[in-house]
């Protein structure tokens, strides 16, 4: 559902513009790019060399592609603890991203910030941050300043639904709302926070999109394991923001497939708090697949190429974990440096 004064029908010359061959197959190549990256470092991990608490982002990366998609270079991207895939949809450098999770100075960091602590400015990838709520207000002052300064750019915020719980996310909308700020505000409910489903902590039929009409915010909520449907979605968004109707609210239905922080699977490491069966229910919605069938079943591609995009995906990542770890380490003397 889309509220406010925008409608799907004012913005069909947009759609049109959207599923052309060449932009959903990479749309489906951005998919494995950041399964394929969040998969082997899952499996480095556990050779316990990357001494950082760790947050995956694995079954969620339809999300990150469908909105990362939409914007352009010049627009600004937020992200929380689970940040691995909005960092590497925005463009960030793999090679980059696996040096600061060895801890290596050529991590994006310079190896001091570790998996939660990400950065590509020169891409639009601000930062991420594991407080909650913290990257909100700030991508809203991002947004205050492209409207002082008159800029054509939006700035974006990633955050769980449990982030939907804070204070400071309220605060912001409010402010972005008064002020019609350009900013995209993006909430991938997963259902959980850590080990918290959403029945313990928020009200029966809570709808987060209503939230957002409450401070006159336009909303619409999405699969977010459809990524067609979240750059949809998205693309739509990023243009009414840009026209200057003021701030956007778009939830993400989607699951993470790991544990909290770590590479296990829940039942590998006996957590009970959700069941098997509801992981793989939800894998069988994985948004990878879901991407292939529909290029599949329109005849977009075929079988051949996507063995082919496999094999180049799988090679750029290998070649970015073996230089992550040829990096050498900080200067014991110049750790503090850079630090806050
Ligand atoms: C202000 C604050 N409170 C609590 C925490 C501890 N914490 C870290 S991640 C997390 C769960 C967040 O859930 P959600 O926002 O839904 O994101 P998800 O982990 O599901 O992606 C919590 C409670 C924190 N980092 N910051
Ligand atoms: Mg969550």
């Amino acid at each position: 559902m889309i509220s406010g004064t925008y409608t799907k029908e004012s913005a069909s010359h947009i759609i049109d513009k959207i599923f052309t061959n060449e932009k959903a197959s990479h749309l489906y190549r951005q998919l494995l790019w950041l399964r394929q990256s969040e998969e082997t470092l899952a499996r480095l991990y556990k050779e316990q060399e990357m001494r950082t608490p760790t947050h995956f982002g694995t079954g969620q990366e339809a999300v990150a592609v469908g909105v990362c998609e939409a914007l352009e270079c010049e627009d600004v991207v937020y992200s929380h603890h689970r940040c691995h895939n909005h960092y590497l949809a925005k463009g960030g450098d793999l090679f980059k991203l696996v040096a600061e999770l060895y801890g290596r100075i050529d991590g994006c960091s310079a190896g001091r910030g570790g998996s939660v602590h990400l950065t590509a400015r020169e891409k639009g990838f601000v930062i991420s941050s594991a407080i909650l709520a913290q990257t909100i207000p700030v991508a809203t002052g991002s947004a205050l300043a492209f409207k002082m300064d008159d800029k054509p750019n939006i700035a974006v915020c990633f955050f769980g639904e449990a982030t939907c719980e804070e204070g400071a996310f309220y605060e912001s909308m409010n402010y972005a709302s008064t002020y019609k700020l350009p900013v995209l505000f993006v909430c991938e409910n997963n259902l959980y926070s850590t080990e918290s489903p959403l029945n313990t902590r928020q009200p029966e039929d809570t709808e987060l999109c209503e939230r957002a009409r409450a401070f006159k915010i336009s909303s619409e909520k999405v699969d977010g394991n459809d990524v067609y449907a979240v750059y949809q979605a998205a693309s739509l968004a990023v243009a009414r923001i840009r026209a200057g109707k003021g701030p956007f609210f778009l939830e993400c239905m989607t699951y993470r497939w790991r544990e909290h922080v770590g590479p296990c699977f829940d039942h590998e490491v006996n957590r009970t708090y959700r069941s098997k069966e509801e992981l793989e229910s939800w894998m069988e919605k994985c948004p990878v697949k879901k991407a292939a069938s529909y290029l599949l079943r329109n005849e977009m591609v075929t079988k051949d190429e996507l063995s082919q995009w496999n094999f180049e995906i799988e090679e750029r990542v290998q070649k970015a974990v073996t230089l992550a770890k040829q990096s050498g380490w900080p200067k014991a003397l110049e750790l503090f440096e850079n630090v806050w």
